[in-house]
């Protein structure tokens, strides 16, 4: 069967674009399918107020161009949406990816052929297009959860999902305001929108923990700085587990004495963002190190929230870091304004929404916009609503029924010529999604450029070596206290999803060192045909 192209790319987020340009870059033929009408991806779709990276601007950017490092210019210490997709964009531009990415487009299905070793993929647009290789770049956090409540169709008014925000903004003022859930992205809305509202009622299943931003314009200076050494910032992130450059506390928690401890909390508290939990090197391996932290937050809950069972409810009584930590500009101090009402629904679910609002623990709560800030079904979601097949037509959702099977995050048995960027079993969404993305697509890329080199036409991970390292990625998920609560990292925020933590818990650089030690011995688990 004659192919359209090379390699059919989903998706025009920062994975899809990058793995656009190196594949021009190596001569190959290569088409990207986007649902959105621009490129972004997370950054296109999620445009809720307060919408932020969590990761520092400087940090979370490309690096495999020094030029496009020196020219662009980040004005925050945490970018907002609108500046990252403008960054985005600015990529699209530069690189001229556009006149390759069919906008407006979803992939619903793309099945192996065994005759002719293509993949045959199809578009909700009606396109059938054949290509030697797919690589999905459907984002780990793409797929947005839409709770199944009873009643949601009938609400009157307006809802909207954080996920799938619209383009031309919301004005609440005025307005009175439910929203459900109290994850990344309720903590990042609710301040600005308990702003705007004449009311707003939270509803909270799980109370989390988040830390300080800390925001800030970016002083020139600093960024004369972080530019003139780019190059070293990066190795030194490349070389700690998440990716980011930052410092790390060798200690440990429980056994530094009380005062010294607190003042290293303060310290980092002060700070602010993601480095809280590097305090001190056993907060997710020990239960006893993991509480001190914990009740740090909790403490600084109750200085901030006036009222104590309000306080009391926003508390987390579960691991911190466990779920993902959030990162917020006032999240707590929004709870003491007269117009903001915490609703703790953890011992009852939601028991209908109504025409008018919705109804817990027999009340009915009544406002004119609901707001569902309800995350995502995580990195299976994106690609199982995409009808997968592989050998003899299996479907990947059949042969994902018990959990996502993968070797490297990269590929599946069964699958062949089909990659996944930050796909389940990679580190992905424990790490700084940009220079994981980053390695990703050079893997695939300089994969793809030894096959040609060899004659090869098709690679298929081998089932063992695919066994080999889901047992090793949930071994190594078992020895932390990551895996202990009911998060998306193991599917729990999805009735039905089976429990298994998807991504690889073993950090960046033992991650790329297997990666490379795979290329080294001939890409060992691998066959090629
Ligand atoms: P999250 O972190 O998955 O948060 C979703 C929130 O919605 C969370 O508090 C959930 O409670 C809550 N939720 C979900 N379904 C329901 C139902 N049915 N009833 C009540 N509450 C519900 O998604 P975000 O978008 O905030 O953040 C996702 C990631 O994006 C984040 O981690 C960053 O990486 C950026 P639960 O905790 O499940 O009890």
């Amino acid at each position: 069967m004659k192919t359209d192209f090379d390699v059919i790319v989903i998706g025009a987020g920062f994975a899809g674009m990058y793995m656009l340009h190196r594949l021009r870059g190596l001569g190959f033929s290569a088409r990207v399918i986007e649902a959105g009408k621009g490129v972004g991806g997370t950054w296109y779709w999620n445009r809720y107020p307060g919408a932020r990276c969590d990761v520092e601007s400087v940090q979370y950017s490309y690096q495999f161009d020094p030029e496009l490092e020196q020219e662009w210019e980040w004005t925050e210490r945490y970018a907002t949406q609108p500046e990252i997709l403008k960054y985005a964009n600015h990529v699209a531009d530069r690189y001229d990816l556009r006149r390759d990415i069919r906008f407006e487009t979803r992939v619903t299905k793309a099945a192996f052929d065994e005759s002719d070793k293509v993949w045959l993929v199809e578009t909700d647009k009606g396109d059938r297009v054949v290509a030697r290789f797919v690589v999905a770049a459907s984002g780990c956090l793409s797929a947005p959860n839409t709770p199944r409540i009873e009643g949601l169709a009938d609400f009157a008014g307006p809802t909207y999902h954080t996920g799938n925000w619209p383009h031309e903004g919301v004005d609440f003022t005025g307005k009175t305001v439910g929203l459900i859930g109290t994850g990344s992205s309720a903590i990042q809305s609710i301040p600005i929108i308990a702003r705007q509202a004449r009311h707003l009622t939270v509803f909270q299943r799980t109370a989390n923990y988040t830390i300080p931003a800390h925001n800030r314009p970016l002083d020139p200076a600093y960024v004369a700085e972080v530019k003139a050494s780019y190059r070293e910032m990066r190795k030194r992130a490349k070389g700690l587990p998440a990716g980011i450059d930052l410092k790390i506390n060798m200690a440990s928690a429980i056994e530094t004495p009380d005062e010294e401890r607190r003042r290293l909390y303060q310290e980092r508290w002060d700070y602010g963002g993601f480095g809280f939990m590097a305090a001190f090197s056993d907060l997710l391996l020990n239960d006893r190190s993991n509480k001190t932290a914990a009740d740090f937050v909790r403490a600084k809950i109750r200085e901030t929230v006036a009222d104590p069972a309000t306080a009391e409810a926003l508390a987390p009584t579960n691991i911190i870091g466990c779920k993902r930590l959030c990162v917020d500009t006032g999240y707590w101090a929004s709870f003491n304004r007269p117009n903001v009402t915490l609703v703790d629904i953890r011992d009852t679910a939601i028991e209908r929404i109504t025409p008018t609002g919705l109804r817990v623990k027999g009340t009915d709560h009544a406002f004119d916009c609901l707001v569902l800030a309800t995350g995502f079904d995580a990195m299976t979601g994106a690609l199982l609503r995409i009808d997968i097949r592989g050998r003899g037509g299996v479907a990947l959702k059949d042969k994902w029924s018990e959990g996502p099977k993968a070797y490297l995050g990269l590929t599946m048995a069964g699958f062949p010529n089909l990659f996944t960027i930050t796909g389940p079993g990679s580190p992905s969404v424990l790490t700084n999604m940009l220079p994981s993305i980053e390695q990703h697509v050079d893997w695939i890329a300089d994969c793809l450029a030894a096959m040609r080199q060899k004659g090869a036409t098709v690679i298929e991970a081998e089932k063992s070596a695919e066994e080999a390292w889901v047992g090793h990625v949930g071994e190594s998920a078992g020895n932390t206290l990551r895996s202990t609560c009911s998060s998306w990292y193991v599917g729990a925020n999805i009735p039905g999803k089976p429990r298994v933590f998807m991504p690889y818990i073993g950090g960046l650089p033992a991650y790329i060192e297997r990666c490379e030690a795979v290329v080294a011995k001939g890409y060992e688990g691998f066959a090629f045909g």
